[in-house]
């Protein structure tokens, strides 16, 4: 059962997405987004029929029904009669492929391989981590049939691979020359989720990389951990454009098998709330403790290995798209754009046969051009449709740039350029074009980050009390403040001091409030609304603000320990 604020989100207008079906019985159909196929206009101009393109709900009217129409009416994804299931259509899986390529070539430099490891898992495996599974339990899809009959023992899907990988590694490590091992894996998991359902952000079964490395000290994982989490940061600023906070996740926040969690965060300001882009997980030693992955060491003393796990997922298109996207579309940042450029011909009906012919021929040479020049270059010779329409088409689809060219252009030898995300124009000499586009598209890339950072700054407020704290989230803002934390384990907080060694102003508020995990509880409780879920540490920024000794905590009141970054959140 989701938590009454996760009903509540469910319920909220930013989560316009289609509802999902109802559990068990007969499934209920979704609500569609009204357009999965373009209907046909009235009318039309002449002969030509033309569907009708454009979104009908606006970004920042309605955000929900703005993202569902969007990534359908883009062809970015088309949904499915499973509910959380959803098809990603190749102008979607483009921009993931592009990641992964980017991605993978990143992670081969550090010396990590790839690998593949069955989908299914037993229900012993699955329980040798009983203790991290449990709160995931719900979530766990099982086959327990094939055909009509039952089998003997039911067999999970992946959620994560942790139990699937590591009694293999426990085999395959003897020594401390089997170490570092580091496999990663590009695969699909399933997690049967309850809450709300969106395209890319939350679904049922996604695609993901996930990494699994093994070493010999804490030191070498620790490193490696930074290494990764910079990676993701720079999958989502410099090839999605998308700004994102690097930092270390609440004790409560982090997942549980880990020694800490670190995360890079994405905030979407329209609809004021945090989404977590990938994590990178320090295991410590809790796993090959669990799983018996054992070394050697050069002096012949055996010792439990230092463990990572790390994944980035599909949810990045959605933030991608969430972030850039306007009324007419979406916006694809150029290094990910499947079509970075679409060559449109204008002929007017005033030009012959051999002007239209001389048009399309220098429309395929200017496209041969750019794509010599490293360009992805499409030409929308469609003979049925206006330029108009195709103009509709194309910034729906979020083309970076479009190249026209009209009969005027075809006498002065230039081309009109059109930027998609902020809708200026320039024309350009053909001979020149091959040099421009490419300079043109990585300014573009750079100013679609640049823009989306200010933004994403702007909406980071530091407060110091509870009510400036509450004011920024009105303000569907994110919240720095002043934080207790004390990453202190069950049992340290059980070995904790008899109260009257610490000084009566810290002791008292820690009467009614004794470790941050209540702390963080009580915000998310505290701060949930009639119409707004509550909200939770992002993360602990790495990049600390000064924080003077004897700043209380905003929740508190006793001595905060770090600036935490807080919002209603994914
Ligand atoms: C859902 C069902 C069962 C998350 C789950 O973050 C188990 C789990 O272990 C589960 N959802 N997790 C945590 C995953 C940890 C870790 N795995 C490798 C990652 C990155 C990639």
């Amino acid at each position: 059962m989701a938590a009454p604020e996760e009903q509540m989100a469910a319920l909220s207008v930013a989560d316009g997405a289609p509802a999902a079906a109802a559990e068990g019985g007969k499934p209920k159909k979704e609500k569609k987004p009204k357009a999965d196929k373009p209907k046909q206009q009235q009318g039309g101009e002449g002969k030509k029929k033309e569907t009708k393109l454009g979104l009908t709900a606006s970004k920042e009217g309605d955000f929900g029904d703005w993202y569902s129409q969007v990534v359908v009416e883009s062809e970015m994804i088309s949904y499915y009669d499973v509910s959380g299931c959803y098809i990603l259509r190749p102008y979607s899986f483009a921009i993931w492929d592009e990641i992964k390529n980017w991605f993978d070539a990143r992670i081969k430099e550090l010396g990590v391989q790839n690998a593949y490891f069955p989908l299914f898992i037993t229900e012993d495996v699955l329980m040798t981590e009983k203790e991290h599974v449990e709160g995931f339990a719900p979530e766990v899809a099982w086959v327990t049939k094939s055909g009509s009959s039952e089998l003997d023992r039911p067999i999970a899907i992946r959620p994560t691979s942790e139990t699937v990988m590591y009694p293999y590694y426990a085999q395959w490590i003897r020594s401390h020359r089997d170490l570092p091992l580091r496999l990663n894996q590009w695969t699909n998991v399933v997690r049967w989720e309850f809450k709300h359902p969106t395209p890319f952000i939350r679904s049922r079964e996604f695609l993901w990389q996930e990494g699994h490395t093994v070493f010999a000290t804490k030191e070498e994982a620790d490193t490696e951990v930074y290494q990764i989490l910079d990676l993701y940061r720079r999958v989502y600023e410099e090839l999605l454009a998308v700004p994102v906070c690097k930092g270390m996740k609440s004790s409560k926040e982090k997942f549980a098998g880990a020694l800490y969690t670190t995360s890079v965060e994405a905030f979407i300001p329209t609809s004021g709330r945090g989404v977590q882009g990938a994590t990178s997980h320090c295991l410590g030693q809790n796993f090959s403790k669990m799983f018996g992955i054992e070394f050697e060491t050069e002096e012949k003393t055996r010792q439990h290995a230092w463990q990572n796990s790390w994944g980035l997922t599909t949810r990045t298109i959605g933030v991608m798209v969430m972030t850039h996207g306007d009324d007419k579309g979406v916006v694809i940042p150029p290094r990910v754009a499947q079509i970075q450029v679409v060559v449109i011909p204008i002929p007017n009906s005033k030009l012959g046969e051999e002007a239209v012919k001389a048009m399309l021929d220098r429309a395929d040479a200017i496209a041969a051009d750019l794509k010599a020049a490293g360009v992805r270059v499409t030409v929308d010779r469609r003979d049925n449709y206006t330029p108009g329409w195709k103009y509709n088409f194309w910034e729906l689809r979020g083309v970076p740039l479009r190249l026209e060219l009209g009969p005027r252009d075809m006498d002065s030898g230039v081309a009109m350029l059109a930027r998609r995300d902020n809708g200026g124009k320039q024309s350009c000499a053909w001979g020149e074009l091959a040099a421009a586009v490419p300079k043109l598209l990585e300014q573009q890339q750079a100013e679609m980050y640049a823009k989306a950072r200010a933004e994403f700054d702007s909406c980071i407020e530091r407060v110091t009390t509870w009510d400036d704290f509450m004011a920024a989230l009105e303000r569907k803002h994110m919240a720095l403040a002043p934080w207790c934390d004390t990453e202190e384990s069950e049992e340290e907080v059980k070995r904790r001091p008899p109260c009257l060694a610490i000084p009566l102003a810290t002791y008292l508020p820690l009467l009614f409030m004794c470790d941050t995990e209540e702390s963080e509880e009580e915000v998310k409780r505290r701060s949930a609304t009639k119409d707004a879920m509550g909200a939770k540490t992002l993360c602990i920024p790495l990049e600390q603000p000064d924080l003077p000794e004897g700043t209380p905590c905003f929740v508190t009141g006793a001595p905060a320990k770090c600036w935490a970054l807080w919002g209603r959140s994914y």
